[in-house]
């Protein structure tokens, strides 16, 4: 059963948003995706956050560029914690989607990452180790993928020396 909501605003929010999937299959962390858009679907954005608990969620990672409205409006209908990755748009490079995100005002959370892809990675990881809290597998499997980044340095460090 998925734990982890991965949502996006459109289609053209993917290629972001794939890294947090990519992560969370590492992590054998079960996730559902789908496309919500805040101000083309508003319905379905309600209901999602409404719905996301019962159907035994909980973490929800929501993506959106521009006037990145999703990740707040999802928050303000679920108690569930709200990671918001800001996508990268061609106007204004994802400095829009970040402070449309990341200023929420003073009561409603949400936990926002860094601009495009290493965010997306980033709110995988976020959304794990939440659950790691409470779950020494998940716990486990973090602590392996933590070795795997040292060893790659390790890698790193003797292809400096050849
Ligand atoms: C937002 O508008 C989406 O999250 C996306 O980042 C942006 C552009 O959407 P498209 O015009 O590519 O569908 O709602």
């Amino acid at each position: 059963m998925a734990e982890v909501g991965i949502i996006m605003g459109s289609i053209s929010d993917w290629d972001t948003m794939q890294e947090a999937c990519i992560v969370l299959d590492e992590l054998a962390v079960d996730y559902e995706k789908e496309i919500i858009s805040a101000h083309r679907t508003p319905e379905d954005m309600f209901e999602y956050s409404e719905t996301a608990r019962q159907k035994g969620l909980k973490v929800i990672i929501a993506g959106a560029g521009g006037a990145a409205h999703l990740p707040g409006m999802v928050a303000s209908k679920t108690t569930l914690p709200v990671i918001g990755v800001p996508v990268e748009s061609k106007s204004l490079q994802g400095m829009d989607s970040l402070l449309s995100i990341v200023q929420m005002p003073g009561g409603v959370p949400v936990a926002t990452v860094s601009i495009g892809k290493a965010g997306a990675k980033n709110a995988g990881l976020l959304a794990a180790q939440m659950l790691g809290a409470f779950d020494k597998e998940t716990a486990g499997r973090l602590e392996e993928y933590r070795s795997r980044m040292k060893e790659k340095v390790g890698n790193m460090r003797r292809e400096l020396d050849e």
